[in-house]
């Protein structure tokens, strides 16, 4: 057989063995509208596999999802505190940094917000913060603050998250408390608050928002910063807020489940993702922060001098990272079902 020949039959082995794609596959579970489609593509080819993508939107979701059996996942992406409900649960297997060179990338001063700063189990992806995205011509009084989810004439038209931590937590700001209290009469308050906003929304949903608030079936909805910048990309009608009384911001992590069962490619996926023209080519598209010290160097200037992705140090201040609480998780669950069901 001639050499071209013999390419050829390898390459038909790999991709069309009996009409089957043999490629390895990498199963991936992240947020959705969180990757750019063109890195997973670049991924696929450069390492001769498959990337099967699944969404979810919401840390619990995600949980509730894999501790019923779900199986089959080789990376996901949950946020900090998750990442650390998920390690004590042994959900979770340890990061092995000699196969992640690019693990050096990854800005020291950031990890501190994570529950995991030294990367055992966890190596931090992009880092969201949770405010109000608004339509700016039917809301010209708009303001930075959570209070604008009680104006009555936007019944109706208003979205919070279908996120537990990420609506109490905001309830609590509203009233001056951490995010992370498990004060119960503090709590007790935040729940009041919640149920006055509950008066004036369409509903609870931490997916569809974006395409609502486009569309101006909504006007205003609780969202994430790089979900808004998306559509304020699109559409200059669209501005993002963040609420004086205080916001959160995660950092959301990559982890590989315990039963995963392409380890190693999952290994070669996280240091794909901090490769710093990955990373900031991720960044572009998403319009998230990733705290990888070289791609922050190569994003473009309106990228880098946009203060809804790049925070300033003022805005920074007023957010607080949303923590595991141990036992006071349940609490939270307890009060959120009883939000829900009302
Ligand atoms: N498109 C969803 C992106 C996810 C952003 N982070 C979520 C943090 C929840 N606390």
């Amino acid at each position: 057989m001639k050499s071209w020949q013999m390419m050829l039959a390898a390459v038909g082995l790999v991709l069309c063995s009996c009409g089957r794609d043999t490629r390895p596959a990498l199963h991936v579970y992240n947020w959705s509208d969180y990757m750019n489609p063109d890195i997973l593509a670049q991924f696929e080819k450069e390492n001769t596999c498959r990337v099967v993508l699944d969404n979810y939107d919401s840390n619990e979701a995600m949980y509730a999802k894999i501790k019923a059996g779900a199986t089959g996942y080789d990376l996901i992406f949950p946020s900090s505190y998750m990442v650390s409900i998920m390690n004590q649960q042994g959900m979770i297997q340890p990061i092995d940094h000699s196969k992640i060179p690019n693990i050096q990338y990854i800005d020291p001063d950031f990890l501190h917000l994570t529950e995991d700063p030294e990367m055992h189990h966890s190596v931090p992806y992009m880092v969201s913060v949770t405010g109000l995205a608004y339509n700016k011509t039917r809301i010209p009084d708009a303001v930075a603050s959570w209070n604008m989810l009680n104006r009555e004439e936007l019944a109706g038209r208003i979205t919070l998250l279908d996120d537990m931590r990420e609506v109490i937590g905001a309830a609590l700001k509203t009233k001056g408390y951490s995010l992370n209290t498990t004060n119960e009469a503090e709590l007790t308050e935040a729940v009041e608050v919640i149920r006055e906003w509950k008066k004036h929304i369409a509903k609870f949903e931490a997916d569809e928002y974006q395409q609502g608030i486009a569309s101006e079936e909504f006007l205003l909805c609780q969202g994430y910063n790089g979900d808004v910048m998306q559509i304020m990309a699109e559409n200059d009608n669209i501005g993002f807020l963040l609420p004086k009384e205080g916001a959160s911001i995660s950092s959301d992590d990559m982890v590989i489940p315990a039963d995963a069962r392409e380890v190693d490619l999952a290994h070669q996926f996280i240091n794909f993702i901090h490769r710093p023209d990955i990373s900031a080519a991720n960044m572009e598209y998403v319009y998230y922060y990733s705290p990888n010290t070289e791609a922050v160097k190569l994003v473009g200037e309106e990228l880098r001098s946009n203060p809804t992705v790049f925070l300033s140090k003022e805005d920074m201040q007023r957010c607080e990272i949303i923590k595991d609480l141990g036992e006071s998780n349940r609490l939270y669950a307890r009060l959120w079902d009883g939000i829900k069901s009302e």
